[in-house]
């Protein structure tokens, strides 16, 4: 990806749109006085650039309207700062903590910066997602898998599953640039002896794997790997974000909305609530700040349509905070049917220490998985996933993911100003039991033990990448996202899927909004 390129792209696209909108010009020069309130007017508002947003602005701008995107991340193309790696923590490594918050060994201390990655934290579990321009693409995996078509009957039972498998499915492995690793190089690199010996392992205990695509770009990794290019993946970058390699949302639909003219990325914009007004228009009350997370603008945006999509975590936490402010009005099935995709971490230590272990050096990037699904007593899938610590550990990491049988339930305390969320041990009992049953399995074919220096005694039940629901489609919205009690305003993100989907969700989440968003423009929805 030419880095120059895109920026130079995205400055067009926004001087473009500069010199159609001059009042909107005005709004993004900084270090305005809090004391003048900025009101910019425009007809059609995206919250959140992850890929809920990134689908809706591409296909917006395709069809030709302009739309303005509030970003509450920093647009790291932008800002030319580089990402940071696991091993040498800095700016992009969190979000304003004076800690790391990666879900284990949190040794290294930080400056505060709008950094990439969130950790968000409830009394049962902890929720991790992506900030900046880009939002979890930025910090995710790249995993890129389509869910099981008998599993995704069964979670929308009113969507049309072939359209999805013959038509989004594919556009969107198009569109997010899937790729699937080459075998051979699988086979030979020392970077992926952790999936090797994993496969290996599983297949002993009577285990079947998959082979996972990736959005990370395998050609280039073996150009790392031949040292022709700058590493990445082999270089532990991942959850701090990636320099190189990985085709996240700002390489891919966003860039391509840029390109358009019609799209104006603002970041370090952070929505705190929204008014309907009595004219069916929305105010929006903004902070705009800086990258210590000061703030150096309040800002007021009225728009006449309105996309909400901040994730399933912000987009609830929008929702449920402006009801709390301005009466604004929810319907009642927000907050219901959230779950955390069967989340659930474990792993085991002492995996072949007499034969180099899960080895040394580690690529960031997982392409196994374990599928077990089809098993009626234990159904669950795991991800075969590194651990780049820079040394052998002999320990192999595991990010179950299951069904969600109880599902969990968001509100807001008005008073602490909080999201609260009703999910606790009853909520992940069965995956604890998936989770003993796989471990045990694993040790007996292969030896090892439970690891117990990761996490809870190797039992992550409160480590969740995936939280989904609570804005459900066709419950709390109507058939493609617009939000029920509402004439122009839109949920297009993880909030639409009730909590599970059997798999890692971007794939899901962005054929989703791919689906939504046609729908609406051809019911001229944003006419
Ligand atoms: P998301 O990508 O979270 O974007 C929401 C955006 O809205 C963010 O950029 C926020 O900063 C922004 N925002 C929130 N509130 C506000 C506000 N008030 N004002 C302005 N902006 C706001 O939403 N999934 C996979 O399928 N494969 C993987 O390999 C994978 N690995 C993961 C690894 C990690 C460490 C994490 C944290 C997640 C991973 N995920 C993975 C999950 C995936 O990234 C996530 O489901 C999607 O990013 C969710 O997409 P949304 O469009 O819902």
């Amino acid at each position: 990806m030419d880095r120059k390129k895109f920026i130079k792209t995205s400055l067009l696209a926004i001087s473009g749109f500069y010199f159609l909108h001059a009042d909107l010009f005005q709004a993004v020069q900084p270090k305005i006085s809090n004391q003048e309130k900025k009101v910019i007017d425009t007809p059609i508002l995206i919250i959140g650039s992850g890929y809920g947003g990134a689908v809706s602005a591409l296909r917006l701008c395709e069809a030709g309207k302009k739309v303005v995107m509030l970003e509450m991340g920093l647009n790291w193309e932008k800002s030319g700062i580089p990402f940071s790696n696991l091993l040498k923590p800095g700016k992009s490594a969190a979000w304003l903590k004076k800690k790391t918050i990666a879900p284990f060994m949190n040794l290294f201390s930080l400056t505060p910066f709008t950094g990439t990655l969130d950790r968000l934290d409830f009394e049962h579990i902890n929720i991790w997602v992506g900030r900046g321009v880009g939002g979890g693409s930025l910090v995710n995996g790249g995993m890129a898998v389509t869910p099981k078509e008998s599993y995704f009957r069964e979670v929308f039972p009113d969507l049309d599953a072939r359209k999805f498998y013959s038509t989004y499915f594919p556009l969107v492995h198009k569109e997010l640039k899937v790729n699937v690793i080459d075998e051979q190089f699988l086979k030979d690199c020392p970077y992926y002896q952790f999936t090797r010996v994993g496969e290996e392992e599983a297949h002993k205990a009577g285990f079947k794997t998959i082979r996972v695509p990736n959005v990370y770009d395998f050609q280039y990794m073996e150009k790392e790997y031949r040292n022709e290019v700058p590493r990445s993946a082999l270089n532990t970058e991942v959850i701090y974000g990636n320099n190189h390699g990985k085709n996240s949302l700002d390489k891919t639909y966003l860039k391509k909305a840029l390109e358009t003219g019609n799209l104006e990325i603002l970041d370090l914009h952070r929505v705190d609530h929204i008014k309907l007004n009595d004219d069916k228009t929305y105010t929006l009350n903004v902070q705009q700040t800086d990258t210590s997370g000061a703030a150096v603008a309040d800002k007021i945006f009225n728009c006449q349509k309105l996309i909400l999509a901040a994730g399933t975590m912000g987009t609830l936490k929008l929702l449920l905070h402006s009801h709390a402010m301005s009466q604004f009005p929810v319907h009642e099935e927000i907050g219901k049917s959230w779950g955390n995709n069967g989340n659930f971490m474990t792993g085991r230590n002492w995996v072949k220490p007499m034969s180099g272990g899960t080895g040394a050096k580690q690529s960031t990037i997982p392409v196994g998985g374990i599928d077990n699904w089809d098993d009626p007593e234990h159904p669950f899938f795991t991800e075969i996933a590194p651990l780049p610590m820079g040394m052998d550990v002999a320990t192999a990491l595991y990010l179950l993911i299951n069904r969600v049988d109880k599902k969990g339930e968001v509100s807001y305390d008005a008073g602490s100003r909080k999201l609260v969320l009703d999910w606790n041990e009853s909520h992940t009992a069965g995956m604890r039991k998936n989770a003993d049953y796989f471990i045990k399995k694993m040790n007996r074919a292969n030896g090892g033990t439970r690891s117990h220096f990761l996490f809870n005694n190797g039992f992550g039940a409160d480590v969740c990448y995936h939280p989904l629901g609570g804005c459900v489609l066709g419950k709390a919205t109507n058939e493609y996202g617009k939000l029920k009690g509402h004439d122009h305003l839109y949920i297009l993100d993880g909030s639409l899927i009730p909590g599970t989907i059997g798999v890692n969700p971007f794939v899901t989440i962005t054929a989703i909004a791919e689906y939504c968003i046609e729908n609406l423009i051809r019911e001229n929805e944003f006419a």
